[in-house]
């Protein structure tokens, strides 16, 4: 099966690609020509991972995927969550990271969870699957591995960040493999 995986974030790809099974044959946005930024102008993560998904098949007709994720920290309201990518006003990681931490100055309640959802869009019936990994923010950043907030997000049953993490540590428990898993499940066993 052919599929559109519609996102412009090489982090998500690069974490996807060696999840995919031999049954997808994935396509990237380049692959059919998409350069523009796909919109994403709802208030949860649910309906922005759907709109990208719509935005594809709609557009330019392909089955697809879309994901959306964020990190979702307790203390603050469940920020910085569906403004994740730009939370501090652009979509760089050590900026975005200085603003969790200045939010969290003093507060101990530190539990966090990371959350995914991937839209599947397949002859425009439309479908989701969620992911969770639940953890805490640590103080400082450590680590140099993953990308956006992996440098101050320990998972449960850890002592190290995301950011320390192997490439296939993150994924043997991450918010994405869980959700990605349950997507191809879901085309082994109804497509
Ligand atoms: P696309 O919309 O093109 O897929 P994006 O980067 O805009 O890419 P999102 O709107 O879904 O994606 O934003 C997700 C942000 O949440 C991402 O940029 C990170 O800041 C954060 N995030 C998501 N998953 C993460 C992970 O596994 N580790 C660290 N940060 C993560």
């Amino acid at each position: 099966m052919k599929l559109v995986f519609a996102t412009a974030n090489k982090n998500k790809i690069n974490e996807v690609l060696p999840l995919i099974p031999a049954s997808i044959d994935v396509l990237s946005l380049v692959d059919i020509g998409c350069s523009e930024e796909i919109p994403e102008t709802h208030g949860t993560i649910e309906a922005n991972s759907q709109e990208k998904a719509e935005y594809i098949f709609q557009k330019y007709g392909y089955n697809c995927f879309s994901e959306d994720s964020g990190l979702e920290i307790e203390a603050l309201d469940g920020e910085p969550g569906v403004y994740s990518a730009h939370y501090a006003g652009t979509r760089d990681a050590a900026q975005n990271i200085n603003l969790v931490l200045l939010n969290m100055r003093g507060i101990t309640n530190r539990r966090a969870q990371f959350k995914t959802v991937f839209t599947l869009i397949v002859e425009g019936n439309i479908n989701q699957f969620t992911g969770i990994v639940t953890g805490f923010i640590t103080d400082a950043p450590k680590g140099n591995g993953g990308f956006g907030y992996d440098p101050i997000f320990v998972p449960d049953g850890s002592v190290r960040t995301f950011a320390e993490f192997t490439q296939a540590e993150k994924s043997a428990v991450s918010h994405r493999s869980k959700a990605f898993g349950l997507l191809t499940s879901f085309i082994n066993n109804n497509l």
